[in-house]
């Protein structure tokens, strides 16, 4: 074991883990790397950067805090009080890979986080700044480890943060840094929402430009003084951008000047105008040209699995949201969508409020399908008109939703099949990127599937 003893520890060795072994290991720095799994696949990325000799499996133990003086921490991992408190107790360092990127690099930084839009504002901001022929780049929760984005020459680096990459933050210093909204998500993880709005908050404090979503009470809860705002309401001026409704078109503002009309941008629902709202509101924070930026958000592509309309066969719309992984995202994926709606719902439960689903299903859902580990508590908490039917998985629900439109067509309707399902995949599937492929290759595979 004491060969073991070196100062540093990475705790987790999944993308994260891997980028800060990649890191250390081209800085000439001894570390040792601890992960939960009993067994681990020795991948080639992972015999690049860690030797198998420092690699420590199993359960951590408070006891290992004595043999480290630093410990660089992944998201996923939910340490135990007991694990934190030895480490504060014994005046040990405790960071992220977050903290690193934020002491190397000599970018632009731009963070955003929320707790929905937050990859669709990342990759906008992204595909906007490269068609004004910037050096940009997005990393982050997004999928591309922070880290990574050291290795090149960046004017502007886009971190898309999760309150699980903020909890363990000690700073993080930005350009600009955006919250997208708040809205309960991940409690079983931050225990309380007060706490969960707190670390969303952490993005705020070392940032020459802060941005908000005016009309989000939880955001406005904390004290910081904002120079940009985003939000539906008419803006107001030059520092706020907002949705003008004129001869019943909507347009994208910025003060009084109309920048995007609606039929400008290729996105499904209201949220979106909102993402465009965001991103403009960053670009305009960094001093660059807003009509420019307008320009490149006429060719952005909808992100596969967020409201991806993927087959319509004129009477039928089968849409994948499976990245709505939580009540606030399912609200607004029901109300972008007109009548008449299927909804597939279910998953794992990360004990969020179902019953804040009723007032959009009443109003909208013809007819709720619940699958999943959380059906039996999805069934008790959703209060519908037409009592939802539980069925044991997606492909079950693929087929319960073809029978029910099937039923309920009319000729002059269209019917939506929407899987936005307000839970996290993790009962059935290893993400939601999972999940959605699935649920397409359950209804493209279907037979009769266009009835
Ligand atoms: N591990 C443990 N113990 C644990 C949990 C995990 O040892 O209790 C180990 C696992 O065995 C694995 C490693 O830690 O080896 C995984 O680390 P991780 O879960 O932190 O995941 P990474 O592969 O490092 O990916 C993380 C983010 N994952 C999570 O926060 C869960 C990725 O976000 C992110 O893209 C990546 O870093 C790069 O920054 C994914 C995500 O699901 C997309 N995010 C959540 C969300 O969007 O809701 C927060
Ligand atoms: P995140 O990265 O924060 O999870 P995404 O951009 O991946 O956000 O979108 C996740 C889900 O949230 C999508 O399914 C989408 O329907 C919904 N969504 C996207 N933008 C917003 C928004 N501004 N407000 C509310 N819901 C949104």
């Amino acid at each position: 074991m004491k060969k073991n003893n070196s100062t540093i520890a990475i705790l987790g060795l999944g993308k994260t883990g891997i980028s800060v072994a990649k890191y250390l290991k081209n800085k000439n720095k001894e570390f040792v790397v601890y992960d939960t799994r009993e067994n681990l696949e020795m991948t080639r990325e992972i015999e690049k950067y860690v030797h198998k000799k420092n690699i420590l499996l199993g359960k951590l133990n408070k006891s290992i805090v004595e043999k480290h003086e630093n410990f660089i921490v992944s998201p996923g991992i939910k340490l135990e009080k007991e694990f934190t408190n030895e480490i504060l107790k014994k005046n040990k360092s405790i960071t992220t890979d977050i903290d690193i990127f934020n002491k190397e690099s000599s970018c632009k930084i731009i963070c955003i986080t929320g707790s929905n839009g937050k990859t669709t504002v990342t990759s906008m901001l992204e595909h906007i700044l490269v068609g004004m022929g910037k050096k940009a780049k997005a990393g982050g929760n997004i999928g591309l480890p922070a880290l990574e984005l050291l290795y090149q020459d960046y004017e502007f680096c886009i971190l898309e943060l999760s309150s699980f990459q903020l909890e363990r933050t000690q700073k993080i210093k930005s350009s600009s840094s955006v919250i997208t909204n708040i809205a309960p998500d991940h409690l079983d993880r931050h225990s309380t929402f007060e706490n969960y709005v707190k670390i969303k908050h952490k993005i705020f404090k070392h940032s020459d430009n802060i941005i908000i979503n005016r009309e989000d009470e939880n955001i406005k809860k904390q004290n910081f003084s904002y120079k940009y705002t985003f939000g539906y309401s008419k803006p107001k001026n030059n520092k706020e951008i907002g949705i003008l409704l004129e001869d019943g078109k909507k347009y994208i503002s910025h003060g009084k000047n109309k920048i995007l009309s609606e039929d400008e941008i290729k996105l499904i629902g209201s949220h979106n105008m909102i993402n465009v709202c965001t991103s403009l509101c960053v670009i305009l924070s960094l001093g660059l040209n807003i009509h420019e930026a307008a320009n490149q958000i006429k060719n952005f592509q909808p992100i596969e699995h967020r409201m991806e309309s993927f087959y319509n066969d004129g009477k039928i719309s089968w849409i994948n949201d499976s990245k709505a992984t939580n009540v606030a995202s399912t609200v607004f994926a029901v109300n972008s969508l007109e009548e008449k709606i299927i909804l597939i719902l279910g998953g794992k439960s990360k004990e969020d409020d179902y019953g804040n689903l009723n007032a959009v299903i009443n109003s909208k859902v013809h007819q709720v399908i619940i699958y999943g580990e959380s059906r039996n508590l999805l069934s008790k908490q959703i209060n519908a008109k037409n009592k939802p039917i539980k069925v044991i998985n997606v492909k079950d629900a693929v087929e319960m939703a073809k029978k029910i439109a099937k039923k309920s067509m009319s000729s002059s309707e269209a019917i939506f099949i929407l899987l936005s399902p307000a839970c996290s995949s993790y009962d059935m599937f290893k993400s939601y990127e999972e999940r959605g492929l699935y649920f397409k290759k359950c209804v493209m595979n279907s037979e009769n599937k266009f009835l």
